[in-house]
């Protein structure tokens, strides 16, 4: 059922035991919606555990002291928060990993949400750390400069630093009350984006020169082998933002392979609907920022994407 901020508020208000979860491959606004509401909530008296399964990206390191890859999931809760994912199938911890309890759903995502008990969502929103923002307003609980900063983070990661087209007047707004209340921007900014390793920059060599360009030019597609990475994560955001950003890009491609398959990151300038592309090969995502994994390799999966592309330009 889709809830209000009070509602979710008052359930949250209402539960001592909350385990909070977030989608898998977390990015800066999950987790730092992740950090901020479970912080807020500890501030608060109740007992409050972020789990996340894959160690935090190094970006994200200045989040370590309360996001550590979690092993034991506790038996039992009182509430489940699910944050910045509108699907089961998408979640960080599946719910069979999680105990019985109910669950509440923060997102921005499109999606009816239905899978969850209740869903404080709204898909017009910049990022989920905006709406963890007006329910941690809600309950009255004090926004500390760690609190501050995480969901700083998820602003200004979710937004691409202010530039994306889901950037609006409230992500302003709610970005500088954070920063009057602590949050560092430049700080953030070193972390986000000076974290690159010189592997790092080897890979994105080779995934520039991978580039191809379909219809126009208006569809740019990059690839990442895992042979050119040694298996290595690496930041992908930065490699679509290349590909986003050539003059004629309407649409940016990035296919990694994976142990699984592969990873697809769409990203478009606002005009073509990635995530219209995304939903039809079994991803989700936003308009302009969308996202698929596939069992297939990067030729099967070029090969798809192209197909469904074509039917949509
Ligand atoms: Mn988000």
């Amino acid at each position: 059922m889709k809830i209000g901020v009070e509602e979710a508020s008052r359930i949250l208000a209402g539960a001592n035991d909350v385990l909070l979860v977030g989608h898998t491959d977390p990015d800066g606004d999950c987790l730092g919606s992740l950090y901020a509401l479970a912080k807020a909530l500890k501030s608060d008296g109740k007992n409050a555990l972020a789990v996340i399964k894959k160690p935090l990206p190094a970006k994200h390191r200045y989040l370590a002291d309360l996001l550590t890859p979690e092993t034991k999931i506790p038996p039992k809760a009182d509430l489940i928060i699910v944050l910045d994912t509108a699907r089961t199938a998408r979640q960080d911890f599946a719910p069979a990993e999680l105990p019985e309890a109910p669950t509440l759903c923060i997102d921005h995502h499109l999606g009816d949400h239905e899978e969850y008990g209740n869903s404080f969502y709204d898909e017009k929103c910049a990022a989920c750390a905006i709406l963890v923002y007006r329910v941690i307003r809600e309950l009255g609980i004090e926004i500390d400069n760690k609190i501050a900063d995480a969901l700083y983070t998820g602003i200004v990661t979710d937004t691409n630093s202010f530039t994306n087209q889901n950037t609006t007047e409230e992500a302003f707004q709610v970005a500088t009350e954070l920063v009057r209340l602590g949050a560092d921007p430049g700080k953030i900014a070193a972390y986000v984006y000076g974290s690159l390793t010189p592997n790092d920059l080897a890979a994105l060599s080779k995934s520039l020169a991978s580039l191809e360009l379909y219809y126009n030019d208006t569809i740019a597609i990059l690839t990442l082998k895992k042979e050119w990475t040694g298996g290595r994560h690496i930041d992908t955001e930065l490699f679509v933002n290349y590909a986003r950003n050539l003059i004629t890009t309407e649409l940016a491609v990035m296919i990694i392979e994976t142990d699984t398959g592969v990873r697809i990151n769409l990203r478009s300038k606002g005009g073509f609907d990635a995530r219209a592309v995304a939903v039809e090969l079994g991803g989700g995502g936003h308009k302009a920022a969308a996202g698929i994994r596939m069992q297939a390799t990067i030729e099967e999966a070029k090969a798809a994407l192209l197909k469904v592309i074509s039917e949509k330009i």
